[in-house]
């Protein structure tokens, strides 16, 4: 089935450049761009985003690394997008992340992991309402 996913070029691509090469893997992998743009998160916004997180001991942190530089927020489409984004993008820490992956290429540390990957299509749904309004899903 046809699916939308969000994906988040995080700050560490932008910074070295990586940011066509991530998206031409991501077009490679048969994913179609529906919307994309650059911004800069503010902390309300990095701290909505990871919400679900709130709790953990990282958080901070992970706000304030996501809030650092420049992110290209983006939906993608293509069969099974969720779940086959998870598989094209890599484990959480690069060094855990299989050859070949957008994280084992690209990835510095579990923090600078180069992208973000929604975890199920309901939050995919949550996260693409999030950056985009209905209008900019093309
Ligand atoms: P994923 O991005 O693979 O879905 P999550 O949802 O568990 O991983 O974590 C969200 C983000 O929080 C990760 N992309 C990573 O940047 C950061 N993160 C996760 N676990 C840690 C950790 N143990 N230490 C620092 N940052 C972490």
């Amino acid at each position: 089935m046809t699916e939308r996913t969000l994906t988040i070029i995080k700050p560490d691509s932008v910074e070295n450049n990586n940011v066509g090469a991530i998206i031409a893997h991501l077009e490679r992998e048969g994913f179609r761009i529906v919307a994309a743009r650059q911004m800069r998160l503010t902390e309300a916004q990095a701290r909505a985003f990871y919400e679900v997180h709130r709790e953990r001991p990282f958080y901070n942190d992970l706000v304030a690394y996501m809030t650092s530089g420049p992110v290209w927020p983006m939906c993608l489409e293509r069969e099974n997008a969720v779940a086959y984004l998870r598989e094209v993008m890599g484990a959480t820490n690069p060094a855990d992340a299989a050859e070949g992956t957008i994280r084992a290429l690209h990835g510095t540390s579990i923090e600078r992991n180069a992208i973000h990957g929604s975890d199920s299509p309901e939050n995919a749904a949550k996260e693409i309402a999030f950056f985009f309004p209905a209008a900019e899903l093309l």
